[in-house]
């Protein structure tokens, strides 16, 4: 077994994958850019090396820098987490060559992967369903538009090295086909320098599902079930839960078996997930393969009960899978929200700047995978999420009130966040008859834009007073140190002072 392992990576999931290493008695090496030197992974590692200014260029996507300090810290393994280097083939093989494990797929299978027709055309020797259209870039025009009346539109281009919705084009008559390939082929070349596109029946408001998978050194690969992530805006996710509220146990089996079908087509070793397009009849159709550890892996991790990071750690040592796909069971409910540092009441634009108070949910069925601590400086340079708060209930209807409960709890003073947004959503009709699809998010944004503008930054008015209040409170009371923050310790009736000023300041709220 490892006995250190480098994170090259930031944020939450450094922190996330640090806490497996320590729990698995592994010594944690993390880097930092010079804006990170007093964040949350560097405070927690065993071992902290700079590795220079905040670009991400210049540091968490510099291969020779990490590589560096892999070679002086003596690091046996390198955990990517997910985005910078997590799916670059480059830095899997170059670890490789260093003598590094990397703790995720082999670069053969990520280069598999890595292009949506390569992928396709795997998919075609192994019968895996896929949308129909081309798996191989368009040559020109007159091919497309022969193609788009084969599978009738509406139809979409997409960019063959594309994700995230870039260089992708819905086209829904002939006579708008020519531009939009144009534009997709530029949007394509000026993205990721590669401007093949190719065409895809659309599906119409479909739903994003996707589902985990886990492949160990000696050929055995598993499903650990689905993750409904079709709340998304412009292509980012939002919210995620699981398990998906239209699969159905014979609906899971399926699925399941085409992913393990992609994983072992590719040669997968590690954990990885494929992703689907599900249409309103529930028929569901391959879309890409992702070769990383997801964000939202813990609401697999909830309702599983198993800890992915450690079960990764193990299968880069070479271990077997510890339980085979008649051993996996899914129990109850969980759902993700992505709490980041934007602004609702202006477009959801960054917000950076120091965080001055930070009220954090706690008790049954909830877990916080946290990136940030109070009085830490969020940096403009990065990705803005700070954390995820995820909830556990027995059943989806449980979930949704106890993540309510917790987001009640949940303050993040000197800086705006995306709370309110969860709120909102928790509470919405159609949310709660689980009515989703990868339109939802923007139909319900445009719906409550005309009514609930102006909400305080972490929810609605009511909330943002019992905060001043609590902030107030905290001012005088902080000061003799018998308030605690979160509710841990420092008490001195007993129980937790935070409780009582916080029943004490809503009550008199109430009362007013
Ligand atoms: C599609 C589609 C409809 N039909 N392909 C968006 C980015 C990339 N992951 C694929 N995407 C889509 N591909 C066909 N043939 C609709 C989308 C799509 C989408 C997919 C998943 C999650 C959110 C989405 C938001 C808009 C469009």
């Amino acid at each position: 077994m490892f006995k250190k392992i480098l994170i090259a990576n930031r944020g939450e999931i450094a922190v996330r994958v640090l806490r497996a290493c320590h729990e698995m008695g592994i010594a944690a090496v993390v880097v930092y850019s010079d804006v990170d030197r007093a964040s949350l992974h560097v405070r927690k590692a065993d071992e902290a090396y700079p590795i220079g200014p905040a670009a991400a260029s210049e540091s968490y996507l510099n291969i020779q820098k990490i590589l560096d300090v892999a070679a002086r810290s003596g690091a046996d393994a390198i955990h990517p987490g997910y985005g910078f280097l997590s799916e670059n083939a480059k830095f899997a093989q170059a670890c490789a060559d260093a003598g590094v494990k990397f703790i995720g797929p082999t670069a053969a299978a990520m280069e598999a992967m890595g292009s949506k027709t390569r992928a396709r055309q795997a998919m075609e020797r192994t019968g895996v369903p896929f949308v129909p259209g081309t798996s191989r870039g368009l040559e020109s025009f007159e091919q497309a538009a022969q193609v788009a009346e084969q599978i009738g539109y509406p139809v979409m281009l997409k960019a063959a090295a594309g994700g995230g919705g870039k260089g992708m084009r819905l086209v829904h008559a002939e006579a708008d086909l020519k531009s939009a390939l144009d534009a997709a082929r530029s949007e394509a070349e000026r993205s990721f320098g590669d401007s093949e596109v190719y065409i895809e029946k659309a599906i119409l408001n479909p739903r994003h599902i996707e589902m985990q998978v886990l492949a160990d050194e000696h050929g055995n690969t598993v499903y650990l079930g689905e993750r409904e992530c079709s709340l998304q805006r412009r292509h980012q996710k939002v919210m995620e839960e699981a398990p998906s509220p239209i699969v159905d146990a014979e609906m899971r089996r399926r699925m399941g078996e085409v992913a393990v079908r992609v994983a072992e087509a590719a040669h997968y070793t590690n954990a990885g997930t494929v992703e689907f397009l599900v249409d309103q009849e529930r028929n569901f159709y391959f879309l890409e393969m992702n070769t990383r550890l997801q964000v939202e892996h813990p609401v697999t991790e909830l309702i599983t009960g198993l800890d992915l990071v450690h079960l990764q750690i193990r299968i880069a040592a070479g271990e077997k899978l510890p339980f085979g796909q008649e051993e996996v069971r899914i129990r109850g409910h969980a759902m993700e929200c992505r709490i980041y540092a934007e602004d609702p009441d202006n477009n959801y634009f960054p917000s950076p700047g120091k965080i001055t108070l930070l009220l954090t949910p706690s008790g049954p069925g909830i877990r916080r995978d946290s990136g940030v601590y109070e009085g830490w400086h969020v940096p403009i340079d990065y990705d803005p999420l700070l954390a995820k708060l995820i909830g556990y209930g027995t059943d989806r209807t449980q979930t949704i009130s106890r993540l309510t409960r917790a987001l009640n709890e949940y303050f993040v003073g000197g800086i705006k966040t995306n709370i309110s947004l969860f709120r909102r959503i928790l509470r919405d009709a159609d949310f709660q008859a689980a009515e989703l699809d990868t339109g939802f998010l923007d139909r319900m944004l445009k719906r409550s834009d005309a009514g609930e503008k102006g909400q305080d930054q972490n929810g609605d008015a009511r909330a943002a007073e019992v905060a001043a209040i609590a902030a107030g409170m905290f001012a005088v009371l902080g000061a003799s140190d018998s308030v605690s923050r979160n509710g841990a310790g420092g008490s001195t009736s007993g129980k937790s002072d935070t409780d009582s000023n916080w029943k004490a300041a809503s009550r008199r709220e109430a009362l007013q």
